[in-house]
């Protein structure tokens, strides 16, 4: 029986990946690296250091750790001039009418995301008020798809792993979801988040009764 909900951020409740992509491609650039869209997949779901390594692993180059920390910085400071225009036009499709009817439910509600920024975009887009509980980037030592965040998330709401659903779209969610030992619903194409209980395409294609059909799987 699913009690509780954990949702990431990125590209399931809204879309900052574009911002990400615009940041990093213009960090990467001064760097002399091309950063194309289909290099940012990879980045999806990954921690602010690790995407940064792998851009410099894309253009081949290795640099110190004091140097990356410079950078990451610098990117962040870019990035949250993006999110400070953020508004609640910004969630994705179906996402206020799905939580809202499962805090009618009574189903406990959380996220799981790897940015040390989700408070801030929450509160922008006035979603902060539905959560039960926040675990992000700053509450976690190992990134997706280490199962922390989640089995962070299910301890904070104070119900165990097998009542628990997460929604992902990235692949290295998905994964962390599974090795938490909850049921993930993916947020995105079949073909990429395969190993999901089921996929959906957005929050619209969500209902109380589909999470129930999980629940007996
Ligand atoms: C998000 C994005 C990632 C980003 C990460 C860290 O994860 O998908 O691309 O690198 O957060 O973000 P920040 O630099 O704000 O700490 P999620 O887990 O919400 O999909
Ligand atoms: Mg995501």
């Amino acid at each position: 029986q699913i009690t509780a909900c954990l949702f990431d951020l990125d590209g399931v409740l809204v879309d900052t990946a574009v911002y990400h992509y615009k940041a990093w491609r213009d960090l990467a650039n001064s760097l002399g690296i091309d950063f194309t869209e289909e290099d940012n997949e990879r980045l999806k779901g990954v921690s602010r250091v690790r995407s940064l390594e792998i851009i410099l692993e894309i253009g081949g180059q290795t640099l110190d750790q004091e140097k990356m920390l410079a950078l990451c910085e610098q990117k962040n400071t870019e990035y949250l001039k993006d999110v400070a225009q953020m508004t609640p036009a910004e969630i994705l499709p179906g996402v206020v009418d799905f939580l809202k009817t499962l805090k009618q439910e009574g189903m406990l509600i959380a996220l799981g995301s790897a940015s040390k920024n989700a408070q801030l975009i929450l509160e922008r887009t006035g979603l902060l008020g539905y959560f039960d509980a926040i675990i992000d980037g700053r509450h976690v030592i190992n990134g997706k798809p280490d199962p922390e965040v989640f089995l962070k998330g299910a301890e904070a709401l104070g119900v165990q792993p097998e009542n628990c659903v997460v929604f992902e779209d990235a692949v290295a969610g998905v994964e962390a979801a599974k090795n938490a030992g909850m049921r993930c619903v993916g947020v995105g194409e079949p073909e990429t988040l395969a190993m999901a209980d089921i996929v959906v395409k957005d929050m619209t294609e969500m209902s109380v009764a589909r999470l129930r059909e999980l629940g007996q799987k």
